[in-house]
This record gives C-alpha cells, structure tokens and sequence, in this order.
C-alpha cells in the first residue's frame, strides 16, 4: 500500500516537472559583448517569465557565420548595416511582425530612414544602438609623445612615422576589416566604399607599414586594455572608448590613485558611422518570445537604460528624455549636424570583392 502511494507521488511529482519544463519559456540572444546593462536582462525576465540565454560576439564575421550555417540556436542577432543586407539578401531572416513590436512607435526616424538603406522598407530589423569608429586614447601618455598637436585625424593613426611614436605605450586596432581597409581608404583620399580592387590592395599595403607598431588587432580586449593603462592608443569604437573611460574611473576610486585619463575622437577626415540592429534568425524557434524581447528593448526607458550603461547612441528616439545629459550632450555619442557631416557609411561587399578584402586583411594581420 505504502509502496503504491510512493510510486503514485513520484508519478505526480514528474510530471508536474515535465509541465513546468514545457511551460518555461526562452529567448537565446546573440548580441556584441559590452552592449546591454544586465540588469535590464534580469527585468526582462522578472517581468515576462522569459529566460535569457545569452552569449556575445565581437565580430560581425563569426556572426555571420553562424547565422548562415543555419541552426545556430539564436532567436534574437544584432548584426551591422553591412552584415545585415547580406543576411537577409541569403533569405537567413525572418520578417518582423510589427504588430507585436508596438514600442516601434519609439524608433528614431532619422536612423530608421539610414537603415532602409540596407534593410528595404525596414521589414528585418530595429536598430537598437549605432556608433563610430575612431580613435582612443590615454590623453597623458598621447601629451607626452605629442606636446598639443592635435589627435583629430587619421595622420596620427595611419602616418607610420607617427604611429611609430605610441609604439612603446601600446597600440590595438580592430580586428574588423570592413572598417579598418575603409578607414584606411579615407586617409587615403580614397573613396571608402569602394570596391576596386586596386583600392583595396593601396589600403592594404599602408596597413601592411603600420602592422609593425600594432600589439594586437582585436575587437573587445581594448577595454580593458585602455582603461588598465596598458595601451595608449586604439582604432575602436565610439561607446567602447567612453566604457574604458568609466572603467578607469571605477578603478581608481577603488584603489584612490589618480585616474588613467581616457579619450575619444572622431578624425576630422572623416569616420565610419554603423548601424547595430536586432533581427531574427528564419530558423529560430522562439519568435513569439523574440518579438516580446525587441519590443521590451524598444521601451524607451529601458533603451536609454542601456545607452546609459554602453555610452551608444540609441536607436529609439523617445529614449532620449532619458538618457544623461552627460550622454546626451556628447557630440562623439550624440552627433550634432556639423559633427554629421563627418560620418560616411558603406556598403555591402559582393562576394568576389569580400574574397579580395579577407585576403588583403589576412595579410595584414599575419604579416605575410
Ligand atoms: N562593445 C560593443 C561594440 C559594438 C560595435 N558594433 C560595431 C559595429 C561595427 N560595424
């Protein structure tokens, strides 16, 4: 009798932990490392009863290739401009479905409009936060080296004579050869987006003079790198930089030394401006819970919460009432019209051109 009791609960007891397993719902995201305020994840899921997974890259093309692969587990990416055309042009996402988006009411028109350009009537994507790539720097050891001479332009980055001097402080540039080939270009007199050949192997052969003087090319380590004082300059992007500033900030009212002074600035020549935006994957298997997701992410207090936490650019334009002045009022984060006139934007390779561009850029990196 006893026994049969025993079997009974134990039956009951399993299958109300199979119901609480089917019922537990889930959104896997795959987003840029140092790009959400956690605490914003935790809120998300206390509020919606959805879990997150979450996991972070720092680089478009291991993003890509997960995505094309297929299966990559992912209900919810953020690609760039460039990456994003590619992926819905392989037909990898799936169209958003507005009507359970409607915090898209928040979106900023302006970058809505500059994302068309990549995403055809905005139909796959919402960006969430854009930026730039500049340079970043330790505002002393550039003053050592430099006396006042300004830090505003790509002569200083990509004049090897004048990089040769931040060699013996420490010098990162991204691994991301869709930025650094047209930044390279712009120095050049070069129009960024282009796609000769020839174009692309003169950017490469002044990478190649400066590959030298660079202690590693990476996308995420400059952070930390710049904010531990053991760089002092770095081709990076926007928020990333001010992230290492804070960082220094934090550092140092933990240990009460003087902080690492900590800089960002957008070369006068001009610099990339990029779009990060959310899409889902065609095969995700959890699109109810990743529409909930972007939708969440397009409250604007939450969107601001973020940028508060990343120093990007929002891309939700009623988030901006709650964003910091200190933020706000940052022409590097916030450009104004002026400041506009510098950005440019690209496009996407076409797959014979990309083969050109991995090859210049393996090249640099490996010095071979
Ligand atoms: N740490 C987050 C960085 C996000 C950078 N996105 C870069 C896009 C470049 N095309």
């Amino acid at each position: 009798m006893m026994r049969r009791l025993l079997v009974a609960v134990a039956a009951a007891f399993s299958l109300a932990a199979l119901a609480a397993v089917a019922q537990e719902r889930v959104v896997n995201v795959y987003n840029w490392s140092d790009y959400i305020d956690p605490k914003v994840l935790e809120e998300f899921t206390r509020e919606t009863g959805i879990k997150v997974r979450y996991d972070v890259f720092d680089s478009n093309e291991v993003l890509e290739t997960k995505v094309l692969a297929g299966k990559s587990g992912y209900d919810v990416i953020v690609p760039s401009q460039t990456y994003l055309n590619r992926m819905i042009q392989a037909d990898v996402l799936l169209k958003l479905d507005p009507s359970k988006i409607p915090n898209l009411k928040h979106a900023w028109p302006e970058i809505t409009r500059r994302l068309a350009t990549y995403d055809p009537g905005n139909a796959h994507a919402v960006n969430y936060m854009w930026g730039t790539t500049g340079i970043g720097y330790n505002v002393g050891k550039i003053k050592e080296r430099l006396g006042t001479t300004p830090i505003d332009t790509w002569n200083l980055v990509f004049r090897p004579e004048n990089l040769a001097k931040f060699k013996n402080c420490g010098i990162h540039m991204l691994d991301a050869a869709d930025e650094m080939i047209p930044a390279a270009l712009k120095f050049l007199g070069i129009d960024p987006d282009s796609k000769k050949t020839a174009d692309i192997e003169k950017a490469g052969a002044l990478l190649m003079q400066l590959r030298g003087n660079v202690k590693k090319f990476h996308s995420s380590e400059y952070i930390n790198a710049l904010a531990g004082g053991e760089i002092c300059l770095v081709v990076g992007w926007s928020g990333d930089i001010f992230q290492a500033r804070n960082r220094a900030k934090e550092a140092a009212a933990k240990t009460g030394k003087p902080a690492v002074e900590i800089d960002y600035a957008l070369p006068k020549e001009g610099a990339l401006m990029w779009f990060d935006s959310f899409a889902i994957p065609k095969d995700a298997e959890h699109v109810e819970e990743a529409h909930i997701f972007i939708n969440f992410m397009m409250r604007p207090e939450i969107a601001a919460r973020n940028t508060n936490f990343v120093a990007y650019a929002s891309g939700n334009l009623e988030a901006q009432k709650f964003v910091d002045k200190e933020i706000l009022n940052n022409r590097s984060i916030y450009p104004d019209q002026a400041t506009f006139k510098l950005l440019y934007t690209v496009t996407p390779y076409a797959q014979d051109v990309q083969r050109v561009v991995t090859r210049v850029w393996t090249r640099v990196k490996s010095g071979r």
